[in-house]
């Protein structure tokens, strides 16, 4: 059996693994250990979207063979894309659309459970959308921000509200290219059909609603997501946390929230500190409750209120193996299947709480957002009685690491000497004197095939000590948070000059932005970093670059592509579901540039990807004259 050192640099993990392997439990690792990756699949060079098919090509020898129906190698890969894009896309706008739905509750006043709490962010953000501000109830305002926003779904006409924040420069360049997308269900369902057997069979014209699709995820779905969770639950400023299994407590009743929608988790809090709730628990036996985080709506908590956070994805079965998990409950996406077997194993209870996300033998208690407590305080009794009956061994591995988190790309300026919601200007200043070489963006997801947090915790070093400020979202920032470098003392592990920043505003090198569809922060940030001024007239100017270097997910294709698209340099680890040296490759790998727009790149070694990272930052800098 395999050996954790081996497939996780995470100590706890690790322990936890040894633990389940004696127990006879397995998980993902073990799974991906004897499951070997099909070699055409991991290629992208198989077709099953007839049945006809399914029809294999050659990964090796890609133009030797077409499908039944005649569609080559770049029809088969470009439509494989698009789907994968599709599907992402429709998860963080079905998110975004869930986000929306809970404000149009509070804004009309009958969802009583949540309030709106950043009235400031809720003006700022509606007049930029162009609503009228001034002399107004912020009720108001908050209706036809709605209103707005809603557009970013069901408009079939027209340019996503968001498309505005974008530097003239860019929009005019997705215009040129007749990217801009018009509404996020509109595209989804227009990439669909063109997908179809039969339909769109020149990946040079199926990029295009590649890019359209993309675009609405990271303008569209994402970015109202971010927006809106920020309005009602407040917009986040650096808070210390605590992040690894080590948040677990032995003598009180722990409850872990993974998903993804940070209403659940909300909720979760107000029940957990209950007084009648916590009398229960006490008279169970328990010291209290104790709920922790984990994935990205653990990350919106962590970021926003501060609530422990256990783990990434490669450690939400490794947990479960400590016995001392009460209950999980979960809502959508990067939820394994695997999960409800190692839960049964420990006794440890697991719900599904969202109608998207059911588990065949997973009990559901249905969460609804205009009575949030009714599941939430379930689980919180579910979780006492198991405390009260536990039977499991416990063994909580005791490593707890600490770490800053709550980045708002509105902090980041504010941070530096800005003023809140002001300009970059203070960043910019640092990028130009070459203190700062550049920004890059380290995201993503966790998978079995590299070694767990490895590839993001060498990656990450490597760019700081070149002088790289790094911003980071999702399971990556957890990766970095248990390796300690989301701590002003990481400063030491930079180089020079961003040392030398990092230790003047007592900063860490490493921002952590917050969740997965934090990466319209991002986003944001960029935009404020060319309107601030120096550093070029367009996203694809800037001195950055994305990578996510152990991606699993449908959704990190799709955050890719709206990377890319907007003129990002972005490189993913793994693999990557593209034969190269075919058409389809030279076009995501080097035409897309020439648009205007970034590139996509690739490497498994974070040595590598860090060098390509850099040369990509330093070959911007010198095409805007910087070090002259
Ligand atoms: Ni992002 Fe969050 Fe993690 Fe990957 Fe999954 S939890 S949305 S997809 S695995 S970072
Ligand atoms: Fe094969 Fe064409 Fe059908 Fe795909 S669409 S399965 S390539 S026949």
């Amino acid at each position: 059996s395999l050996n954790p050192a081996d497939v996780t640099i995470c100590e706890t993990t690790q322990k936890m693994l040894a633990k389940a392997h004696r127990d006879g439990v397995e998980t993902a690792f073990d799974r991906a250990a004897n499951m070997k990756a099909c070699p055409i699949g991991e290629k992208s060079a198989c077709c099953k979207h007839c049945a006809m098919g399914p029809c294999r090509l050659n990964a090796k020898d890609p133009y030797s063979k077409v499908g039944v129906c005649g569609a080559t190698i770049d029809t088969i890969q470009s439509r494989n894309f698009a789907r994968m894009v599709a599907s992402g896309t429709a998860s963080h706008t079905d998110h975004g659309m869930e986000m929306l739905n809970l404000f149009k509750g509070v804004v009309s006043g009958h969802i009583k459970d949540y309030e709106i709490s950043d009235t400031e962010k809720l003006i700022q953000v509606a007049g930029e959308l162009g609503i009228a501000t001034e002399d107004r109830e912020v009720l108001d305002i908050a209706r036809d921000l709605c209103a707005e926003m809603e557009k970013t779904y069901t408009q079939i006409e027209g340019e996503l509200p968001f498309i505005k924040r974008a530097p003239k420069k860019t929009q005019e360049m997705w215009r040129e290219a007749g990217v801009v997308p018009r509404g996020a269900m509109r595209e989804i369902m227009e990439i669909t059909t063109r997908t179809h057997m039969g339909m769109d069979q020149d990946h040079t014209n199926l990029i295009k609603q590649i890019n359209r699709t993309a675009l609405a995820d990271g303008w569209g779905g994402s970015m109202v997501a971010t927006e809106i969770g920020d309005m009602l639950f407040g917009t986040p400023y650096p808070v210390v946390g605590e992040v690894n299994m080590g948040v677990l407590k032995e003598d009180e009743v722990n409850i872990i929230i993974h998903g993804h929608e940070p209403n659940l988790f909300d909720s979760m809090l107000a029940s957990v500190n209950d007084p009648e709730l916590i009398a229960k628990a006490q008279a169970s036996g328990a010291k209290g409750i104790n709920l922790v985080g984990m994935c990205c709506s653990g990350l919106e908590m962590l970021s926003r209120r501060g609530v422990p956070h256990a783990g990434n994805f490669m450690s939400t079965e490794a947990i479960l193996v400590t016995g001392a998990v009460d209950a999980m409950a979960v809502d959508v996406q990067c939820i394994k299947q695997g999960l409800a077997k190692v839960a049964d194993c420990y006794g440890t209870k697991l719900f599904t709480t969202n109608p998207r996300a059911h588990i065949e033998g997973v009990p559901h208690i249905e969460f609804e957002e205009d009575y949030p407590r009714e599941c939430t305080d379930t689980v919180v009794e579910m979780a006492i009685k198991r405390y009260a009956g536990r039977t499991a061994p416990i063994d909580i591995p005791k490593r707890k690491d600490k770490g800053v988190f709550g980045f708002s790309h509105e902090y980041i300026n504010y941070m530096l000497g800005g003023t809140f919601r002001g300009s970059y200007t203070p960043l910019n200043d640092n990028i130009i004197n070459g203190r700062i070489r550049g920004v890059a963006g380290v995201v993503g997801c966790t998978n079995p095939r590299v070694k767990q947090d490895y590839v993001h915790v060498e990656l990450v070093k490597e760019l700081i000590k070149n002088d790289i400020l790094v911003v980071q979202t999702g399971c990556s920032q957890i990766s970095l948070a248990k390796a300690g470098l989301l701590t002003p003392e990481a400063a030491h592990l930079a180089g020079p000059g961003l040392a030398e920043v990092c230790e003047t505003v007592g900063m860490p090198p490493v921002l952590g932005l917050g969740a997965c569809v934090d990466n319209s922060r991002i986003l944001t940030a960029v935009c404020n970093m060319v309107a601030a001024g120096g550093l070029g007239d367009s996203i694809a100017d800037l001195p950055v670059a994305g990578a996510a270097p152990e991606w699993m997910s449908e959704k990190a294709i799709a955050i890719g592509q709206y990377f890319v698209a907007s003129g990002v340099y972005t490189i993913f680890g793994v693999t990557f579901p593209i034969v190269e040296q075919t058409k389809f490759y030279k076009l995501m790998f080097e035409d897309l540039e020439k648009q205007g727009m970034g590139k996509w790149d690739f490497a498994v070694d974070p040595h590598d990807m860090a060098a390509k990272m850099i040369a990509h930052i330093e070959k911007k800098r010198a095409a805007l004259g910087l070090d002259k």
